[in-house]
């Protein structure tokens, strides 16, 4: 199946959205960074008790800090802080001053509240806008929503960043799969907005009414909020004929559109005049040459209702400040390889499920919709592979395909896995994120 993919550009010639912003010397953009730096601390220090609290035992005022690197002085932020001040705790307004909140489900009792002055959705709103065009997308562009709106920083957030853009949004939200095809076949949408997985189940709504999403209007797709892998975008990009750009965000920071793919699609762009990114080793906190892989740290540089100092993503990638040839200064972050919690140890090797992923997607019997099943034996962690064979494949071949899906991922991953293959359907699909792991060992334990 070949992809029908459009040019990106479309009527504005320009490459950046904010112009000053986005190709703002390095120097100047440091600068900038440690004079936002010092007014959030002061910010926290002022509002926030626990922080407060933090930053006194830490003997660190915003005017200590000389250099953006003496971010390292500041204590960490973890998703337990958020937890334990539940809900308005961190927050440094009155909760009466503030827009909006969100939330986030909470899989382990609390959920985490975030809270948002009207200034900083206005910013939340650009730095969106600063993303689909990075991304491609252009004002009178028809964007379909299918992000879930809610507590989920998600649809909203990709809402009002369309509109700032000047596009046309369709605020579906997640469901209903066969109507969002009608809805965009009617709307005649050029861009859509949803998870990777979710685009997928999209476009097997699309195949089974036999429509062909490829021969529609799409031209560009903003896909986030889960981890995916290279092969995945290339699944999406063949079934939607469509260009599929990298999204990243979290709700403790903002949400979505605090890191964007542009044309280049060599890492996604981390808005350095709102955030400062670090890298750091998981284990002993201390920072990470550049390039190397580490745990993502995020300081918000401009929140007036949610400082967050040094939070902790757990999200595992790698940066580069080098230049892209986009013109833009802002560091990349390159594919977020997965998350500190997801991560597997399966007989001493690690392995996230997108690199699963990677093996899985793409060869020809087997369909991108699996689930990986962990156990233990014993004191060891054994996996098992569960993926659908694509429709019409014949059942007795289940077991040979099976054999070299195993082969594949030991060459390639590294671990010994057993592979269950299933009918076509039987993998329930995602509305939002996708469950890619299912845990028994707790069930177990
Ligand atoms: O997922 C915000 C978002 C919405 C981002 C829509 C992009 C698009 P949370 O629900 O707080 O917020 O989840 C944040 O999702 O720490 C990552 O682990 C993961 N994540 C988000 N974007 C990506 C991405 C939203 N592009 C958590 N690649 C983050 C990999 C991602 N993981």
């Amino acid at each position: 199946m070949a992809a029908v993919i459009r040019p990106i550009e479309t009527s504005a010639p320009a490459r950046h959205l904010h112009p000053e912003l986005e190709t703002m010397p390095r120097e100047q953009l440091r600068a900038l960074q440690l004079r936002r730096l010092r007014d959030t601390i002061e910010n926290a220090y002022e509002n926030v008790p626990t922080l407060r609290r933090r930053l006194q035992s830490a003997r660190v005022r915003g005017n200590d800090l000389h250099f953006v690197e003496d971010v390292a002085r500041l204590p960490f932020t973890l998703k337990s802080d958020l937890r334990d001040n539940y809900p308005f705790g961190l927050f440094a307004r009155p909760v009466g001053e503030l827009a909006r909140l969100h939330a986030s489900s909470g899989t382990t009792g609390k959920s985490t509240v975030v809270g948002y002055t009207a200034q900083d959705l206005d910013q939340w709103a650009d730095l969106m806008a600063r993303s689909y065009f990075a991304a491609g997308a252009r004002r009178g562009d028809i964007v379909h929503n299918a992000y879930g709106y809610g507590l989920f920083t998600g649809g909203l957030g990709a809402h009002y960043g369309a509109e700032r853009l000047g596009a046309v949004v369709v605020p579906v939200s997640g469901g209903a799969t066969e109507r969002q095809v009608t809805l965009m076949q009617d709307f005649g949408a050029t861009v859509l907005c949803s998870t990777p997985s979710y685009a997928l189940a999209i476009a097997e709504a699309a195949e089974q009414q036999g429509i062909d999403l490829r021969m529609g209007k799409l031209r560009v797709g903003l896909f986030g909020a889960e981890p995916w892998s290279a092969a995945m975008r290339v699944e999406i990009e063949a079934r939607l004929g469509l260009k599929a750009m990298d999204v990243y965000g979290l709700s403790e920071i903002m949400g979505p559109g605090v890191a964007c793919e542009c044309e280049c699609r060599a890492g996604l762009h981390g808005w350095e005049d709102h955030f400062l990114f670090e890298v750091i080793d998981p284990e002993t906190g201390a920072p990470v040459p550049e390039g190397h892989a580490g745990e993502l740290v995020i300081t918000t540089l401009t929140k007036q209702a949610l400082p967050m100092i040094r939070y902790r993503t757990r999200d595992i990638t790698r940066i580069t400040t080098a230049p892209c040839d986009c013109g833009r200064t802002h560091l990349r972050i390159l594919r977020i390889t997965g998350r500190n919690d997801d991560m597997l140890i399966i007989r001493g090797v690690n392995v996230y499920p997108s690199q699963v992923e990677a093996v899985i997607v793409g060869r020809p019997q087997l369909a991108p919709h699996y689930q990986l099943v962990v156990t233990r034996e014993g004191i060891l962690d054994e996996v098992r592979i569960e993926v659908e064979a694509q429709p019409g494949v014949d059942r007795a071949t289940y077991t040979g395909m099976a054999r070299e899906l195993a082969h594949a991922v030991k060459v390639q991953c590294g671990i010994s896995s057993a592979v269950t293959i299933l009918d076509a359907g039987s993998v329930a699909r995602s509305q939002g994120k996708a469950v890619r792991v299912r845990d028994l060992r707790k069930k177990e334990a």
